[in-house]
């Protein structure tokens, strides 16, 4: 994840190429670079952040190339369920989600997915949903350049778009690339639980307008459980998640030049009923001191944390069924089709724009 907002000035287009192989043309990809990655701003936040009374760092810190690991590796572990039961009901009633988002686009939608990365649960739609045109957007075009060179020797007539843009701050496509056709937005994973409700529900109005032209938004989002089974899935045994979530002040010393002792912090995540989310956040094991200097851009400081207290780095709100459905019609959606797992752990949403 990224930090500017998107600015069609900044766009670096990379023009698509047709090569032709034996009698059948072979499409590339075409990428287009939104943000800039500002190192400096980044640093900034995150400083800032370090500084509020209450401590607080944005989950978009977690996801350097180590970060991105440890994630795919919590989404291989027995207690994090929301990879596997999203998996599993796409891949048990996909006829029936398809069926759905096809009756709002009709055929051949164009597919635009956001936090793509792999592109690997998009590409499973691709059989029964004919994309006319695949664009998979992430923080950065790097992240995709390599996911989509392999796609398109796969699928060779299918054009292919990767964007990079930091949507948790703004989403909107450059032209041609969504608004020629119905589109259907595809947001997979819960990652709209990562946002509190006001912002989840300014980037589902901004994806609403992006499939206004008679599409849909099919969406995964995980929905309240028990609380031991929450709990397990966000503090597992293993470590692992204890691992991503301490990643994130090795990640902070390097953007900012900071001196955190890992082994002075620990993992805690507690489920908040009041606000029904999972909190994550470090907490100091004894009284330690924190420097930073002015390396990463940002103003040499320094914060002291008395033992106990907590950097708040996560939140992941789990809803309920009826709650989610009344959030995507506040954002402009019309008819809503719910498909869930037979325990009603995690919802897919097919909502008409
Ligand atoms: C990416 N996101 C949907 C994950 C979640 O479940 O909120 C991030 C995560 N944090 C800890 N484990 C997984």
């Amino acid at each position: 994840m990224g930090v500017a907002g998107a600015n069609p000035a900044l766009d670096h287009r990379i023009a698509r190429r047709g090569t032709m192989t034996g009698t059948n043309t072979m499409k590339t990809p075409q990428f287009f670079q939104l943000d800039s990655l500002d190192m400096r701003r980044l640093a900034e936040e995150a400083a800032a952040g370090l500084l509020a009374p209450g401590a607080a760092v944005s989950p978009k810190f977690f996801y350097d190339a180590l970060g991105s690991r440890l994630f795919d590796a919590i989404t291989a572990l027995d207690e994090y369920y929301p990879t596997r039961v999203e998996t599993s009901i796409l891949a048990a009633q996909q006829a029936a989600v398809v069926d759905a988002v096809l009756s709002c686009s009709g055929p051949r939608p164009v597919l635009v997915d956001l936090g793509a990365g792999s592109c690997a649960k998009a590409a499973r739609l691709f059989r029964s949903l004919h994309p006319r045109r695949y664009v998979a957007v992430d923080i950065s075009v790097d992240f995709l350049r390599e996911a989509l060179e392999g796609l398109q020797r796969e699928h060779p007539a299918l054009e292919l778009a990767g964007v990079g843009q930091d949507f948790s701050a703004r989403l909107a496509l450059p032209p041609g690339l969504a608004d020629d056709a119905p589109a259907v937005v595809f947001y997979p994973g819960s990652s709209i639980g990562n946002f509190a409700p006001a912002d989840a529900l300014r980037l589902l109005g901004e994806a609403r307008a992006l499939c206004a032209k008679g599409g849909a938004l099919l969406i995964g989002a995980d929905l309240v459980k028990p609380v031991a089974v929450l709990e397990a899935a966000y503090d597992d045994p293993l470590g692992v998640t204890a691992a991503f979530n301490l990643n994130l002040l090795r990640r902070l010393n390097a953007l900012l030049g900071a001196d955190f002792d890992l082994r002075q912090w620990r993992h805690v995540a507690l489920f908040d009923e009041r606000h029904s989310r999972i909190e994550m956040h470090l907490e100091a094991r004894r009284a330690v001191q924190v420097r930073w200097g002015s390396a990463g851009g940002a103003t040499a400081s320094k914060r002291a944390f008395a033992a106990g207290e907590r950097i708040h780095t996560e939140n992941s709100y789990k809803w309920r069924p009826e709650a989610f459905e009344a959030l995507l019609r506040e954002a402009g959606f019309s008819t809503v089709r719910r498909f869930t797992d037979p325990q009603g752990w995690f919802g897919v949403f097919v909502a008409r724009a």
